[in-house]
């Protein structure tokens, strides 16, 4: 029997299929063994019969990200990784993001440089195409897909990143032709900047007005045609931070003709509602993110498409931009227009707290459903599976062992971004990762952080299997 470094005993084991209570046995930084089985590791760590399910990849968050409008992201790859392992995550994907004029390969180079030695927990990337020309369609993002750059994001709105949809077919035929996956960031530019206009002219800046100017039917309108170039290309696509019902039943209706198309929701269309952008002064700018928190039946409608299977991805979106900065919620001043606050909201550490708490423990899902959404989907989704997301012999042991039996109320003080405020502040919540394994070290021991800056590895993502042709139509 290989020699083990680590042994976890008695684990109640959850995987997206899969409960059994086991002992793991961990040997260079791989799971060697389940089961019951002899060992004499260095290092027994004994789980006492807890929950133990493999460590999260949030597949969407932005870190030290570089913006267009001179707002600076308040994480970095230091304290982004540190609160992401601290919340149960042991891979983040963040955004590699091309300026117009400039080549992807630069904004991927300064993406490493910017990642340097400071990540505690592994990483991949994925870019954001924002200008699409004939050497990047021709020679660069071939590339970079063949290098392990195998997901990328498109935007149809952002006047530095919108692009046309015919630009956006010639990335889905690449995508197509080089087994890559699209992201879409479906939300109408033209609908948002006329009803801001209107708004503005009337007075309405005040941060609710953001909801009203991104109501669903412009998420709706985009999500369709988003689908349809889709399915002109005959590729599929995955539809990123889905807020609400008229989004959804979009992409619900393509997946039951049997069109390949993903989705991904986040927590704020869980537990934010666009009342809370209405709160006093300019308290509701915490919570401007793109697309708006919706309303309560929203929130109905996502938690149903997360039990049904609409959704393969659960992120956080994490955009931690702090409120009280004049670099963050507040760049362009302190009671500034909504169209000029910086876009999103923090979550990279609560993301797969809430969704245990409110979510597993409250039997609103179950917790297969739980790993699928958090892990093991977005590690298929982009291209590492089976190395992440799976708790089974080679994979890599990223291991979460959980206190199911918490109880402690969500203040901005017991987080480790570098935000200076959580959306969620107040939430009662029941479940809290208690030690966090990564490649088989520990990095969370009981609430504390021991991992060394820079011990996190980049990983190359594959070509998805969630892209790989398909020979059986049933259509
Ligand atoms: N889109 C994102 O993906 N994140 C933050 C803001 C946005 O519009
Ligand atoms: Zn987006
Ligand atoms: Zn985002």
């Amino acid at each position: 029997m290989t020699t083990l470094d680590t042994v976890i005993l008695n684990a109640d084991v959850a995987t997206a299929t899969e409960r059994f209570v086991a002992d793991i046995g961990i040997a260079e930084g791989r799971i060697a063994a389940i089961g019951a089985f002899e060992h004499s590791a260095a290092t027994v760590i004994d789980a006492g019969g807890r929950l133990v399910t493999p460590g999260g990849v949030d597949a969407h968050c932005h870190l030290d990200q570089p913006m267009g409008d001179g707002a600076v992201l308040a994480d970095d790859f230091a304290s982004g990784t540190v609160s992401a392992a601290h919340g149960g995550t042991t891979t983040v994907i963040p955004f590699a993001c091309q300026m117009k004029g400039e080549t992807v390969r630069a904004a991927v180079d300064d993406y490493h440089r910017r990642a340097g030695n400071k990540p505690v927990i592994d990483y991949a990337f994925h870019l954001i195409i924002a200008d699409p020309t004939a050497d990047v369609l021709d020679n660069e993002l071939p590339a970079l897909i063949g290098e392990g750059y195998t997901h990328f994001k498109i935007y149809m709105t952002y006047d530095d990143l919108k692009l046309k949809d015919r630009e956006i077919l010639d990335l889905l035929a690449l995508a197509k032709r080089e087994g890559a996956l699209p992201m879409i960031h479906a939300e109408n530019d033209d609908c948002i900047a006329w009803l801001t206009d209107i708004l503005e002219e009337a007075g309405k800046i005040a941060p609710r007005f953001h909801a009203d100017a991104r109501p669903p039917v412009i998420e709706r309108e985009a999500a369709h045609r988003a689908i349809s170039l889709a399915e002109l290309v005959d590729t599929p696509v995955l539809i990123v931070h889905v807020s609400g019902k008229a989004a959804m039943a979009q992409i619900r209706e393509a997946q039951a003709r049997g069109i390949r198309i993903y989705a991904e929701t986040c927590p704020q269309y869980l537990f934010l509602t666009a009342d809370d952008l209405a709160a006093p002064g300019f308290e509701g700018a915490k919570c401007i993110c793109s697309p708006p928190p919706r309303s309560v039946e929203d929130q109905r409608h996502i938690w149903r498409g997360l039990r049904t299977g609409v959704f393969q991805v659960f992120s956080s979106d994490h955009a931690p931009f702090s409120f009280d900065d004049p670099r963050g919620k507040k760049n362009a001043g302190d009671n500034a227009s909504f169209r000029v606050v910086p876009n999103g909201v923090p979550g990279i550490e609560t993301r797969m707290p809430l969704l245990m708490s409110e979510g597993v423990l409250k039997n609103r899902i179950d917790v297969h459903r739980f790993v699928s959404l958090t892990s093991t989907g977005p590690a298929k989704m982009y291209g590492l599976y089976p190395r992440k997301g799976s708790i089974a012999p080679g994979a890599d042991a990223d291991l979460v062992i959980w206190d199911t039996d918490a109880d402690l109320t969500l203040d901005n003080a017991m987080l480790h971004h570098n935000v200076d405020y959580t959306p969620y502040a107040g939430m009662r919540l029941s479940a809290w990762p208690k030690t966090v394994l990564s490649r088989g070290e520990v990095v969370i021991d009981d609430g504390e952080c021991i991992a060394e800056a820079g011990r996190g590895q980049f990983l190359r993502s594959e070509s998805p299997a969630t892209v790989q042709p398909m020979y059986i139509r049933y259509d």
